[in-house]
């Protein structure tokens, strides 16, 4: 007696000569009846699971065999059938080309890189250079020249994606700082955007996002100088209506050293879910930058004062265009960005 492969085979062959060839659903129909769910290929693969051991591996490989041989035929039949109907289509009828073609859409820019832009732009403008920064630091950059001794929490497993015990994904922009101060002498004035990684995920924090850092030294600069200029670039950045305040802080490498909040852009500060109904945003950290962290890289603190800021620019994308979920801005999703 002819074995089930053969049999479906040939009955495969026999319906297939028989199948109009200028007709897809027709092809398709005969798809589904040999590999469909309940197809009769299908079928015959899942007798597998009844057979013993040591014969599943001969019948496992005949029935792939059917398959693949089916699977061809059939993609061989689909594409015969969707030519020969193309080609009906063009001779029985006629084609208007003055009809309109179908639009293309038009691109933006997504809304990370028009903040980044954006911000580079005002910085720029009030002479920053502009440094790119690297994405992998040594303990040294990341940690040790901003004052940031071996004990510190921020160096705990849980916030540092380490490569090794002296490598790790960089934490924050901060250590574009001493990149900078090591290569160039005050006064000076730079900012630094980039990419930073922390293990920290949730809807305002994700592991990846980016920051940034901005850095100032000179002769005779104070916090007052710090507060001027962020006060005016956050009224560029969120309109003249929003309100600004420093919270007391602490970060190893600025000394004093503040948080700088806006006014909720959700409740206008009135207080909603949104800012825990303080009616206040956290944007980023900010500070004059501590004498140690000058003398790290050579620079003598009696004579240059400076201040240095870090703001993380995925915060600042989710109060300009009020999104809800940080992860949203990263997940390439169409729908959500077809709206910017
Ligand atoms: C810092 O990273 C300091 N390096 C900032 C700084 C620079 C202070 C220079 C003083 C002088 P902080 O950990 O607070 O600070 O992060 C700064 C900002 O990055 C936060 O205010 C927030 O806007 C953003 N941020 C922090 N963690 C995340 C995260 N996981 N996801 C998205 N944004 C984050």
């Amino acid at each position: 007696m002819t074995n089930p492969f053969e049999l479906i085979k040939s009955q495969f062959v026999a319906e297939l000569a028989t199948t109009s060839l200028s007709d897809t659903a027709a092809v398709d129909a005969l798809r589904v009846k040999f590999l469909g769910k309940k197809g009769l290929v299908t079928e015959l693969m899942k007798q597998m699971g009844g057979l013993a051991a040591e014969e599943r591996p001969a019948f496992g490989k005949l029935v792939n065999v059917l398959k693949a041989e089916v699977d061809q035929a059939i993609e061989v039949a689909l594409a015969t059938a969707r030519e020969a109907e193309l080609e009906q289509k063009l001779n029985s009828g006629w084609v208007d080309i003055s009809l309109p073609g179908d639009g293309i859409g038009a691109g933006s820019l997504h809304p990370l890189y028009e903040i980044r832009e954006e911000i580079v732009d005002f910085f720029m403008g009030m002479g920053f250079h502009v440094e790119s920064g690297r994405d992998v630091e040594t303990d040294w950059y990341n940690f040790e020249a901003l004052n940031t001794p071996p004990d510190h929490p921020s160096r705990d497993m849980q916030d540092t994606f380490y490569l090794d015990k002296k490598v790790m994904l960089r934490t924050h922009t901060s250590g574009t700082q001493i990149h900078y101060m090591e290569t160039h002498k005050p006064p000076f004035r730079m900012i630094a955007p980039g990419h930073v990684f922390r293990v920290d995920s949730d809807a305002t924090h994700a592991p990846m996002f980016q920051q940034v850092e901005g850095l100032v030294v000179d002769r005779g600069i104070t916090f007052a100088h710090l507060k001027g200029l962020l006060f005016l670039w956050a009224k560029r950045l969120f309109g003249n209506e929003v309100k600004m305040r420093f919270r007391p802080s602490f970060f190893p490498f600025t000394e004093p050293s503040a948080e700088m909040d806006i006014s909720c852009v959700f409740c206008s500060g009135a207080g909603c879910r949104r800012c825990k109904h303080t009616g206040w945003m956290e944007i980023g950290g900010c500070g004059c930058v501590d004498p140690n962290v000058l003398k790290n890289v050579g620079i003598d603190g009696e004579e240059f004062t400076g201040f240095a800021f870090g703001f993380g620019l995925d915060r600042i994308a989710m109060l300009r265009h009020q999104v809800p979920e940080i992860g949203l801005l990263t997940a390439n999703d169409q729908r959500f960005l077809r709206q910017f």
